[in-house]
């Protein structure tokens, strides 16, 4: 069943670079409200475990040293249909690929330094939330 909610991450880059302001006003002028959020520094063993699904990946090691680069903004979000309007909001993946007007096109550096995280399933998105959010049953 759809939960109407996603998860996102304001990345190292975007929070050191000063867009996070601008980042969450994008996201709540497309519809979304925030139900939840808070700024951490990950350690790289805790990004290790964020982003276990991709620890046999070549990227891995490079991802985690930065999502623990530096503070990130962690945001619960609600909104109909949330997960794929977040994810046509933030746009694809590679930034040199991501669709005028979305958040990478506009704030992505890289494919690694891509501004932005979405979750991409509604059961990720809750178990993505709760990575952060403990009290999740609270929101
Ligand atoms: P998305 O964030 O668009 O769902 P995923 O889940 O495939 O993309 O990848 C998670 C994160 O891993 C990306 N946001 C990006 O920071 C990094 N990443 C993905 N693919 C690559 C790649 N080929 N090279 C470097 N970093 C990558």
């Amino acid at each position: 069943m759809a939960t109407n909610r996603t998860f996102t991450m304001v990345k190292p880059d975007a929070v050191a670079d000063g867009h996070s302001g601008a980042i969450l006003k994008m996201i709540e002028g497309a519809g979304f409200r925030i139900v939840a959020m808070k700024m951490v520094k990950l350690t790289k063993e805790r990004a290790g475990q964020f982003y276990e699904v991709h620890k046999e990946r070549p990227f891995y090691g490079s991802l985690c040293d930065y999502m623990s680069s530096g503070h990130i903004i962690a945001v619960i979000l609600e909104k109909e249909n949330a997960v794929a309007d977040f994810r046509k909001l933030i746009g694809a993946t590679n930034p040199a690929d991501a669709a005028d007007g979305t958040i990478r096109k506009l704030y992505a550096k890289s494919m690694e330094s891509n501004a932005v995280h979405g979750s991409d399933s509604d059961e990720n998105a809750a178990i993505e939330g709760s990575f952060y959010f403990a009290d999740i049953e609270k929101f």
